[in-house]
């Protein structure tokens, strides 16, 4: 449904609208229908592109099916009918595309302004189906398919998943079983095995079978850096040659089958080039995201005990240098104190951000990359391993301060995430295929590396950070070509002197590099899609500047009549074919931009949810199936048994919300927590006897369609990045003025959640900007930037039951100031303190 660019409307009592800077408003329906009709009495979100300027609006039945009649151009009970066919008895909502409208349906002469809205209680019957064209050439082109395979898959997984992992190469094929479990705490420990006793390699699977298969001249990588202008490729052979001399170097310096290597690198090739060297050996890559800091480096460095440390010396964030490898030599500091050393440490060398001699160098042990990798040869025998044996671990945020060594293994991954990507981005070996998140995080893990490529697929690796706009890594290609671009760029626009990514050198960047590489499929994450929903307009403000004090230098990017930023538009994007969210719910107005803007309402959108423990996704729509409803993320991938229960575990069945288990394994799934067996089974098997608890709340709905609704324990999802609260909290007692801490989630325009922190300060420190800077800083330094607090409250007292437990449900309503529904204060301990810290909201 929806139309070219936009769309809009909500026909309820009350609806939501989305202001110019993506806040959600509450607005009755007459107000919008003035507006709109008044042709920009609001300002606003969008203005349609087109010269002819017209809007197509959208109505909405509602639950109660209930159709407003009373607007300005119509008083009869038909909206629209008089000049034009859209009458509302017909399903407005499903109307696929324009196309499909009757000619001139829905056309409002004079009309330009749109307002993207949100009814609040229909979004369940709101159904976007795919077009014809794409079901017929999809991989699953109907629902009726989809049942008849997710069928199979549940009744008889062995069959289903063994014809798959035969696709795949094995050096000897697994034994009797495919798939061993013990899913239930009360028969015993929780054990988890699939294709158990086979014999293979994940990188030889994503590396050399694909070149015996013909590929070897196909790109497996192509690598664009932050600056427009540097970028790279490498064919799936000499992706190959550069993994064999890297897993050269690692077996040289006793890197062994089953030893960890912890991986600390930006964006760049050499990142999913060392995870694949590792595979290749057998050793266990461990790859931390290069924005946490040397305390949480050291964390993982200590519970690991890594082989070696991979790193580069340093990368560019703005204008200012961050020295990786200062980090890093001060996390091996503080691991050593704890008794682990670590012997090797390889760094990649980038002049562009820091010269060689000025970086700080611990002869014997550290060695540069550049110095040694190209003197290996670029063979490599393969180990192979067994389906069981570790892949990787993955440092993920709980509850508890302790991060989680999520332990993968080789066969079950391997099947599991070249499967889902198949299916759930509905791949074909044309795509060239996009995925915007860093190897530091799953989604990197699985759908950046390991997923595509065991497809053998032509995947994009981006340099500039998507996820934390202020960052920025610089370039590792070409020093001389960098430092002129940048200084070109600084001087012709002042204004856009900081380099940010993804709006570097402005928001249009995503779609100037689909453009670019044909991106066919592009996948995301929910903040994303909202930074450029809201960036838009803030650059649309500078270019609007620039014009009256230029006059003439007018940016052919503005629309001559309106000073709008085409920023999406101005781009083809004729490329795209599938879109892909992930990280978080996203909430259907940032759906319907995605799809109407971005996707010119022709790509259906993949939202994923999965999680680091699952390996890969859970529930996802399959995009030429079945009809797709905003901010749901649908149905099952086949083989897995979602169930939702209530607080006493019990199943509960048809519409219903609750918390989200899992029943039975699927071959994805994580095997332990590292060193942890006991933490593995207490926080996601014992919750709920029987089941795999995911720590998400969900809802389903009438059709069977799952809507997650966040988490339910105390982890905050930040950017789609989860972030323990008592991480955060133990990192601001850590500072001396600090007594006590708690933090909670907040709405965020743009990050989905942001980070709010209560501070109690110890008697007598006053309160003052400079100590609540410190505060964040300590944040920033002990865990990394993104997690430093959005906003400090000073607390004179928490909110605490008389057994002590910090209410924190009272404290989410006060961060939220959502005052009317702090509820029963009387079970507190000191129910002054609620008043105490009202009072102290603004300060
Ligand atoms: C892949 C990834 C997992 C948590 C998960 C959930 C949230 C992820 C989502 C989603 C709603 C989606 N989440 N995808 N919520 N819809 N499509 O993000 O892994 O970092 O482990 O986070 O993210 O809350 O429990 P991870």
């Amino acid at each position: 449904m929806i139309y070219n660019n936009h769309i809009l409307l909500t026909y309820n009592n009350i609806y939501r609208a989305v202001d110019k800077c993506g806040r959600m408003i509450p607005v009755p329906y007459n107000s919008i229908v003035c507006a709109a009709a008044g042709g920009g009495a609001r300002e606003p979100l969008f203005r349609n592109p087109s010269s002819s300027a017209s809007v197509y609006l959208l109505q909405f039945n509602c639950n109660r099916r209930r159709i407003n009649t009373n607007n300005r151009r119509n008083n009869n009970n038909n909206f629209m009918d008089s000049n034009n066919n859209m009458r509302t008895e017909s399903y407005l909502r499903h109307v696929d595309s324009r196309k499909l409208m009757p000619n001139g349906a829905g056309h409002i002469p004079h009309l330009k302004a749109v307002i993207l809205g949100e009814a609040l209680a229909s979004e369940e019957d709101d159904l976007v189906l795919p077009s014809k064209e794409f079901s017929d050439q999809a991989n699953v082109h109907s629902p009726e398919q989809y049942m008849e395979m997710y069928k199979r898959s549940i009744e008889d997984p062995d069959g289903f998943w063994s014809e798959i992992a035969s696709q795949f190469y094995w050096k000897q094929k697994w034994g009797e079983k495919v798939c061993d479990e013990n899913f239930d705490v009360r028969d015993g420990k929780i054990k988890i095995e699939w294709f158990k006793g086979g014999i293979t390699n994940v990188c030889y699977n994503c590396l050399d079978r694909n070149i015996e298969a013909g590929l070897g001249d196909k790109v497996a990588l192509y690598w664009e850096g932050n600056e427009p202008g540097l970028d790279g490729s490498l064919t799936y052979s000499q992706l190959l040659n550069q993994v064999c001399q890297v897993a050269n170097y690692l077996k040289d310096i006793g890197v062994k089958k089953g030893d960890a290597v912890i991986v600390y690198l930006p964006m760049i090739n050499e990142l999913p080039i060392t995870m694949l060297a590792c595979a290749r050996i057998g050793a266990v890559h461990s790859v931390v995201f290069a924005g946490f800091s040397a305390e949480s480096l050291a964390q993982r460095i200590t519970d690991c005990k890594p082989k070696a440390v991979i790193t580069c010396n340093a990368v560019r964030r703005g204008t200012k240098p961050i020295l990786l490898k200062d980090i890093v030599d001060a996390a091996i500091n503080d691991s050593a104190k704890d008794g682990v050393s670590v012997d090797v440490c390889l760094v990649y060398d980038n002049p562009v951000a820091l010269k060689r001699e000025d970086t700080k160098w611990t002869q014997g042990r550290d060695i540069w990359w550049q110095d040694v990798i190209p003197k290996y040869p670029s063979t490599c025998p393969v180990e192979w391993v067994d389906a069981e044996d570790p892949l990787f671990l993955l440092y993920t945020s709980g509850s508890t301060g302790k991060p989680k060594g999520v332990l993968h293994t080789a066969g079950g991954y391997m099947v599991y995430t070249a499967t889902t990507f198949k299916y759930a981005f509905d791949y074909k070996p044309s795509d060239i295929y996009w995925c915007t998140a860093d190897c530091g995080w799953i989604t990197g893990h699985s759908y950046v590396t390991y997923g595509p490529l065991l497809n053998g697929a032509t995947v994009l690796v981006y340099e500039g950070v998507i996820y934390f706009k202020t960052e920025i890594y610089c370039s590792l290609v070409d020093a001389k070509k960098f430092k002129a671009i940048i200084s070109r760029r600084q001087k012709l626009s002042p204004g856009l002197s900081v380099i940010k990514a993804p709006n570097y050198p402005d928001a249009g960047r995503c779609w100037d590099i689909v453009d670019k590489y044909k991106v066919s499929i592009f996948y995301t994450a929910p903040t994303l899609v909202r930074s450029l929903m809201r960036d838009g307009e803030a650059v649309r403000y500078l270019y609007a500047l620039m014009f009256t004090v230029y006059l003439c230098a007018i940016d052919l990017r503005i629309n001559a009549f309106g000073f709008w930023i085409r920023y999406v538009t101005r781009y083809s994007r004729k490329s795209l074919r599938v879109l892909g969210s992930v990280g978080e719910p996203i909430n259907p107005s940032a759906w319907r931009w995605f799809y109407n803007v971005v996707g010119d309402s022709r790509c259906p959108i993949s939202d994923t949810w999965w999680q680091t423990e699952t390996g890969g996704f859970m529930i996802t729509p399959l995009p030429g199936a079945w009809a797709q409803k905003p901010g749901s993320a649908t149905f099952p991938f086949f083989g897995i048994q979602p169930v939702i229960v209530d607080e006493k575990g019990v199943e509960i069945d048809g519409e219903c919300s609750g918390y989200l288990c899992i029943k039975k394994s699927w071959p994805g799934a994580f095997r332990t927590l590292y060193g942890d067996h006991e933490r593995y089974e207490t926080t996601y098997f014992k919750p709920f006897a029987g089941y795999y608890f995911s720590g998400d709340g969900c809802r389903r709905d009438k059709d069977g369609y799952h809507w997650l609704t966040g988490r339910v324990d105390d982890v905050i999802n930040v950017s789609g990045h989860r972030i323990g609260t008592a991480e955060v909290e133990s990192a601001l007692v850590s500072h001396p003025q600090c007594a006590e801490a708690a933090v909670v989630g907040v709405e965020h325009e743009v990050k989905g959640q942001g980070i709010y922190a209560f501070v109690t300060l110890v008697d007598s420190v006053p309160y003052s900007e400079d100590l609540r800077k410190d505060l964040i800083l300590t944040v920033r330094k002990q865990i990394g930037a993104f997690a430093a607090p959005d906003k400090i409250h000073w607390a004179p007292g928490l909110p605490k039951t008389r057994s002590g437990k910090i209410m924190r449900r009272i404290l989410r309503k006060i961060a939220s100031r959502q005052l009317d529904e702090l509820g029963d204060t009387s079970t507190l301990a000191d129910p002054n303190v609620v008043k105490q810290l009202i009072e102290f909201s603004d300060s």
